[in-house]
């Protein structure tokens, strides 16, 4: 199939989703979570204005539900995912808790930053996520996981989560470098959405071929249509698998679309920087829609079914609203405290120093380091 900007939208209806041989339980957890994360946002959406309650930009992922669902099947949970400022498909594909997310939204102390990330920088240390709005930091912060992973010879994998306006940056070309090089277990999931804000990838970038550039780096490289989720399902988990075997790493080109604004519920439709052809072809093409269609022709899904589902779904967000919204704000002020974590047991036992928080003696741990 020819996957470009130029061409895509002559692609019509897909119907190319094969989901033979896949399990009949693995095919509804994929819708599920779909619906889940759509319904989620789409409530923090309409809630956003007029109550004005949340205090932080939100990038929202309606339409890019596909590789979130996706990987929530595939990821352990000793895996880590580091994501870039669109971040709560991958919050929620590593099962991070969604009510933390909803007060870390509201800027609650019982968020998942005691309220003081927000969205778009928003971590869950105790599921191994971690987001920043640095676009490519995220990346290279992966790969020092990978090689973390690959130190201590464990089966973990890291996964970076990212959109085609990182490989703007040069830290996305280091990273593949240097994961390339090492053979690390990261798995790098590019959503190519087209554009970065209102720029579009063609007028950044002479060609869109980020997969044939990063393999000469020694980086494995799949381009999909990442509104197929089975196919995303497929083609993730077949790269995690190898990575886990030692063959890593890997890149996973998904090309998909955003519905909404780049940022926040407002329209940004005024800087006409998106063609109405464009758009309806991919709402045609919503990932929801494309998997409930093969599901209900395979007898998977039924009226019942689904309304079962969305009720579920909306009672789990109106209790995700309620906890957000009795919490209460954060009073700590000590910046130390609230940025220094003590989970790295492996790195006190190499420096030989108790690395807690006010007792930490910088000078102490580097003459221990001894010559790198
Ligand atoms: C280093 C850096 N440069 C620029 C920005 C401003 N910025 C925030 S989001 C964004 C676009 C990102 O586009 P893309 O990576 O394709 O992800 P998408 O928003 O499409 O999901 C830009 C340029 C930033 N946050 N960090
Ligand atoms: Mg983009």
């Amino acid at each position: 199939m020819d996957l470009s900007h130029r061409s895509i939208t002559q692609l019509g209806h897909y119907r190319d989703m094969d989901i033979t041989g896949v399990p009949a339980d693995t095919l509804t957890a994929l819708y599920r979570q779909m619906l889940r994360l759509r319904r989620t946002e789409e409530a923090l959406h309409r809630e956003y204005h007029p109550a004005d309650e949340m205090r932080c930009p939100i990038h929202f992922c309606i339409g890019q539900e596909s590789i979130p669902a996706a990987l929530s099947q595939l990821v352990q949970p000793d895996d880590y995912l580091f994501s870039h400022h669109r971040s709560h498909g991958y919050y929620f594909a590593k099962g991070s808790p969604l009510r933390e997310l909803f007060a870390e939204i509201y800027g609650k102390a019982t968020g998942a930053d005691s309220g003081k990330a927000g969205s778009q920088d928003i971590s869950h240390s105790g599921t191994h996520f971690y987001s920043g709005a640095i676009l490519a930091g995220a990346i290279t912060i992966a790969v020092g996981a990978a090689f973390g992973f690959k130190f201590k010879r464990t089966k973990q994998i890291a996964i970076a989560g990212f959109g085609e306006g990182a490989t703007d940056e040069g830290a996305f070309w280091e990273a593949m470098n240097y994961a390339g090089k090492q053979k690390l277990p990261v798995l790098f999931v590019c959503e190519n959405n087209r554009y970065a804000t209102f720029s579009d990838q063609l007028k950044r970038q002479a060609q869109d071929n980020i997969c044939e550039r990063v393999r000469p780096f020694g980086v494995r490289a799949t381009r999909i249509f990442g509104n197929d989720t089975v196919l995303a399902w497929r083609t993730l988990g077949a790269e995690i698998k190898r990575l886990r075997a030692g063959d890593g790493p890997a890149l996973v080109e998904a090309y998909t679309y955003r519905w909404n604004s780049h940022v926040g519920p407002e329209d940004d439709g005024v800087n006409a920087y998106r063609s109405a052809e464009e758009m309806k072809f991919w709402k045609d093409n919503c990932p929801i829609v494309l998997l409930e269609e093969k599901l209900r022709a395979a007898g998977h899904l039924t009226d019942a079914l689904k309304a079962r589902c969305e009720s579920e779904i909306a009672a789990e967000i109106a209790a995700n609203f309620k906890y957000a919204k009795d919490s209460p704000f954060p009073t700590d002020t000590n910046w130390r405290r609230m940025n220094w974590d003590d989970s790295s047991p492996l790195a006190d036992k190499l420096l030989g120093v108790a690395s807690g928080g006010e007792n930490f003696d910088q000078n102490q741990a580097e003459a221990r380091l001894g010559p790198y």
